[in-house]
């Protein structure tokens, strides 16, 4: 063994230990099963589960493919296992069978609060069941009391470049957590595979735990005067990051904030920041490097950053009609946007046929707390005339809302103006849902992904040689 693999695995022992302490002292606190505990005895019926399903049905044919699918972004191509969301194209998202108004009304909520707590969304996409309040409470508390960053981290977020574009030093700060990784230091001392899931639940816990620290620290030194205010060990993870952005006295962002992290966490497999990080996951990089790789994706407009550019288009529309917010004028500038060959930000669905019903949670939420918000009413217009402008226009197979067309107005309304922070919040959100299945993937041995390509040359090969038959 060579010295550095022997310090190595010093530093990662003595690591762990400190951890299993911690962990030991938590779990007396409350006699119910803490999220890991639940999640272990829950692995074997899984591991039997799917080794009984490929036993029974392993070579049954679940689909057919056409070569539009592989030139077409891969639409519709069913390859991928996610256990936590399933999308149905008109009903929506369901979290472990659970639909957004299901999960609004069975999650536990914080003390005075109507809103689902993030936390208890991340127990029930890991578990598939919905933890008491004890046991969330137990869980905001460890999120809490790991949320301090490294030094090196905080310097070089502290050394970005304020026109480093915000997701670009969110990614950055997430890689350089690679230093605290459990499973890299696991991973090289040699453990068994049964054990790598154990590794990946820590560290996903220690980033989860961090976020709110990098965005935070991101947006008061872009945006603020660079101070972060210190996480509260008393309050859940929502109302703690509410607090370090700065907005945390007022109870309705709180809410909102939760409602948020909740609603924007998962949307199946498929979608590029999930994709990719439980595809780098594959290659058994840690938790850290994968969730960066995904966030890197969540970064580009046609996925995350949508949320920005919906807002530039609502600020253009109110300039251009001059504060007539009449329907006749609505559908004039709608028209406008379409005949000058652009896409109306906000609407249509790669997957959905109706309104998303994340957008329908936003806009309840509006409804309550903002319902003469000057944005919200005209998103609400908006909402009134598009569907029907885009139908007669007749090329998006979906005329509807997306999540996209209503949050940003929310963020707007509580002062959190500033649209390029909008997706580091969202990416705070993604890994809620992408985590939950990076320690599932690790703890039913899910292996490395390797689909099949072939050159342009050779799929003509393949086409001609299939149709002559
Ligand atoms: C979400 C989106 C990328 C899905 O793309 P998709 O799966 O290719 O959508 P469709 O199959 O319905 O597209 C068919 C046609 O309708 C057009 N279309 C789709 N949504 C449209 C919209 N909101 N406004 C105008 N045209 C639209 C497409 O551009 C495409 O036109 P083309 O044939 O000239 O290329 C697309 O609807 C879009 O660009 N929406 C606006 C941006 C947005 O809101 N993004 C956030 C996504 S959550
Ligand atoms: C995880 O690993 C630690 C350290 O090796 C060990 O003490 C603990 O028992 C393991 N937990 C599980 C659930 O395997
Ligand atoms: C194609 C697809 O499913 N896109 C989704 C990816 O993720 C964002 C954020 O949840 C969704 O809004 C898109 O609909």
């Amino acid at each position: 063994m060579s010295l550095r693999f022997a310090s190595q695995t010093l530093r990662s022992n003595s690591l762990l230990k400190k951890n299993s302490i911690l962990l030991a002292t938590r779990s007396y606190s409350s006699g119910e099963k803490t999220l890991k505990q639940r999640f272990a005895e829950l692995i074997p019926e899984k591991v039997d589960q799917i080794k009984q399903l490929k036993k029974d049905y392993g070579s049954t044919v679940i689909g057919e493919l056409t070569l539009d699918q592989a030139y077409g972004g891969m639409r519709g191509i069913k390859g991928l296992v996610w256990e936590g969301s399933v999308l149905d194209p008109v009903e929506g998202i369901r979290f472990r069978g659970r639909t957004i108004p299901d999960i609004q009304k069975e999650l536990p909520k914080a003390e005075g609060g109507s809103e689902p707590l993030p936390e208890a969304l991340f127990w029930l996409l890991l578990t598939g069941e919905v933890p008491t309040e004890s046991q969330v409470k137990t869980l905001s508390a460890e999120l809490a009391a790991r949320s301090q960053l490294p030094k090196h981290v905080e310097e070089l977020i502290d050394r970005s470049p304020s026109h480093l574009h915000p997701m670009a030093q969110f990614s950055i700060a997430v890689t350089a957590l690679e230093s605290e990784s459990q499973f890299a230091k696991a991973y090289a001392s040699g453990v068994s595979k049964k054990d790598y899931w154990n590794y990946t639940y820590e560290d996903s816990i220690e980033l989860l735990a961090k976020l709110p620290n990098i965005a935070a620290r991101i947006y008061q030194n872009v945006f603020k005067d660079g101070k972060v205010p210190s996480i509260n060990k008393d309050l859940d993870y929502g109302a703690n990051l509410a607090n370090l952005l700065g907005y945390g006295s007022n109870q309705e962002f709180v809410e909102l904030i939760r409602l948020y992290l909740t609603i924007h966490s998962d949307h199946e497999g498929g979608n590029v920041s999930a994709h990719t990080t439980h595809l780098v996951g594959s290659a058994l990089s840690s938790p850290f490097l994968s969730l960066a790789a995904g966030l890197n994706g969540l970064a580009g407009p046609l996925h995350g950053r949508a949320n920005q550019e919906v807002l530039e288009w609502l600020f253009k529309l109110k300039d251009d009609v001059k504060g007539d917010f009449s329907k006749e004028s609505i559908e004039k500038y709608l028209w406008d946007t379409l005949n000058a060959g652009r896409v109306v930000p906000g609407y249509g669905h790669a997957v959905l046929r109706k309104t998303d019903p994340r957008y329908t949670a936003q806009r309840e939420f509006a409804l309550k707390h903002l319902p003469d918000f000057d944005l919200f009413k005209l998103v609400s217009t908006i909402y009134e005339v598009a569907p029907e402008v885009l139908s007669k226009h007749g090329k998006t197979k979906n005329p509807w809302p997306n999540v996209d067309s209503h949050s940003g107005v929310l963020l707007q309304y509580y002062g959190l103006t500033e649209e390029s922070f909008y997706t580091v919040l969202f990416g705070v959100s993604r890994a809620f849902g992408v985590l939950p299945q990076l320690i599932i993937d690790r703890a039913v041995g899910a292996p490395i992904e390797r689909p099949k390509s072939f050159s342009t040359e050779k799929y003509i090969e393949l086409v001609k040689g299939l149709s002559n038959k």
